[in-house]
């Protein structure tokens, strides 16, 4: 391992150096006021080509894809155009080692701060100052946020398991499910979170604080006629309904019997799960992603738990062609991923957030393993085909690494992950940016998916990914999750087999 010298920190990073190859954002400004070319000014001439402080006799040349202002440049001047402009004068020195508070390796990309975020975690599962309020309300969520980022971190969360009992049980409900603190109302998304947590520390006392039985009736209350759920009683349905309902029923082991009250009851006979899978298919959009309800605005988000619901429902084979258009979602997807940043947006003509990285992300393991459909014990993980595609580089890992690593880590002793460097780092970031960064150092394989029909439980295997380049320290990778429930593999195998050894309540 190379010895980590710092270079004296400053609480601001230093501001771009003027040597810095390309133009800067006024001369984007200036020659668009002049009405010039601005392609020209991009042109990467050898009179142009990137000289970095960084690139001594052991650096390999940066690619300039990931460090240098695009090539080709749309000339429409939009509020949209000048904030992505902003951005990528904000990331660019951080990609190009510019700003260089922290030593780089020869790819020109830092080391992970293990130990500051695992600090930076810890810090935040603790008493939290009165800022903390607007977080009132989702109490069970940062605790999912801090434990599964801990766990991506390789950090052990066995001594919080005893007051996350506590915590739960003074959040859940009689008539099922978690609030969002104490005598809060109870709340799909809180309930995930809540459950998701405690599946992590794990252990028979943690599972059982679940009352699994009133959780069932609760879901049968929320469980509409078009196939979708909504997240409260009196709340709205929308596509996070379907995932977290779908997690949970699964994780749980719960009925999937609809009781004869709720509002999707017909003398059909339908259960949890009917119409979940079209209720899904009407979010796509015509971009081509999914949007939280049917005719909306498709976002990275709903294209997560569109995916994760359907990997539930069925193998992804199978679910994602039956309900999903894919080519229009791959291309949407591939749309996310922006140049020099290598980080993702969230939706059309907006920014790079280092949070997507985990819902649009984690969104191509699932994409790969329906593309790749189930693979035998024997295949070599690194080069799984199908035809002449390669399923495991639908995206470019390398540029969303190098997003992860020079801008959406908090480089100071602060620690933490961010949404980009003008933000500060929080547990959500630290959390998603961990995720897919998980997901961009390892690789999806289904294995088996036993039976044709929906509701057949799929095995993946989460594997290394060792192609090249591999531009970051092999200590760095972080820890494989499950693919579909995101929460260590272990952890979801022992939760699950707990309950499916358990029939009935
Ligand atoms: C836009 O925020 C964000 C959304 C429309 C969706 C956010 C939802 C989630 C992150 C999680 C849903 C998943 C579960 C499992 C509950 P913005 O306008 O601030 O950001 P943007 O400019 O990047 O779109
Ligand atoms: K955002
Ligand atoms: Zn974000």
């Amino acid at each position: 391992a190379r010895a980590r010298q710092r270079i004296p920190h400053k609480e601001k990073p230093a501001a771009p150096k003027s040597s810095r190859p390309g133009p800067t954002k006024s001369q984007y400004a200036q020659a668009e006021l002049a009405g010039q070319d601005f392609n020209s000014l991009t042109a990467r001439s050898p009179a142009h080509s990137p000289v970095h402080e960084s690139q001594g006799p052991n650096m390999i040349p940066l690619n300039p894809l990931f460090t240098d202002y695009p090539p080709i440049r749309d000339r429409l001047a939009t509020a949209s155009s000048t904030v992505q402009d902003d951005t990528v004068a904000e990331c660019l020195p951080f990609l190009a080692g510019d700003v260089r508070t922290v030593p780089c390796n020869e790819h020109g990309v830092p080391r992970l701060d293990r130990q500051r975020h695992i600090k930076f975690l810890r810090k935040n599962l603790g008493k939290l100052p009165g800022r903390f309020v607007s977080l009132d309300a989702s109490r069970p969520w940062l605790l999912y946020w801090c434990l599964n980022g801990l766990s991506l971190l390789g950090a052990d969360v066995s001594d919080y398991r005893v007051d996350l009992i506590e915590t739960a049980r003074s959040m859940q409900n009689d008539t099922g499910g978690f609030g969002g603190g104490i005598g809060h109302d109870s709340h799909l998304a809180c309930t995930y979170a809540m459950v998701l947590a405690l599946a992590i520390v794990g252990g028979e006392d943690a599972y059982e604080v679940i009352d699994r039985r009133a959780l069932w009736r609760w879901l049968c209350t929320l469980k509409q006629p078009d196939g979708g759920f909504r997240m409260a009683v009196g709340g709205e349905v929308d596509i996070r309904g379907a995932y977290c309902a779908a997690v949970l029923i699964t994780l749980l082991n719960l009925p999937l019997d609809l009781l004869p009250g709720s509002p999707a009851w017909t003398e059909d006979g339908p259960n949890l799960f009917t119409g979940l899978g079209g209720y899904v298919r009407r979010c796509q959009t015509f971009e081509g992603g999914i949007s939280a309800q049917p005719n909306g605005e498709a976002h990275g988000a709903y294209a997560f738990c569109a995916l994760g619901c359907l990997a539930i429902l069925g193998a992804p084979h199978r679910t994602f062609t039956s309900f999903l258009d894919v080519p229009r979602l791959i291309s949407w997807l591939s749309s996310r991923q922006y140049a020099p940043e290598g980080g993702y947006s969230g939706r059309t003509n907006k920014l790079v957030d280092g949070c997507y990285s985990h819902w649009v992300g984690c969104c191509w393991p699932l994409i790969e393993a329906s593309l790749a459909g189930p693979s035998s014990l024997m295949f070599d993980v690194n080069k799984t085909k199908n035809s002449n595609i390669d399923v495991h580089n639908l995206y470019s890992r390398e540029g969303l690494i190098r997003y992860i690593l020079c801008c959406a880590q908090d480089q100071s002793k602060r620690g933490g992950m961010r949404d980009k460097p003008s933000k500060s780092s929080d547990a959500y970031h630290t959390c998603y940016v961990l995720s897919g960064l998980s997901s961009a150092q390892h690789v999806t394989r289904l294995l088996a998916s036993d039976g044709e029909g929906l509701m057949t439980h799929s095995k993946y295997d989460v594997l290394p990914y060792t192609g090249s380049p591999q531009i970051y320290d092999e200590e760095d990778r972080v820890s494989a999750t499950d693919p579909v429930y995101f929460i260590p593999e272990g952890k979801r195998k022992d939760i699950m087999s707990y309950f499916l050894s358990k029939p009935g309540f």
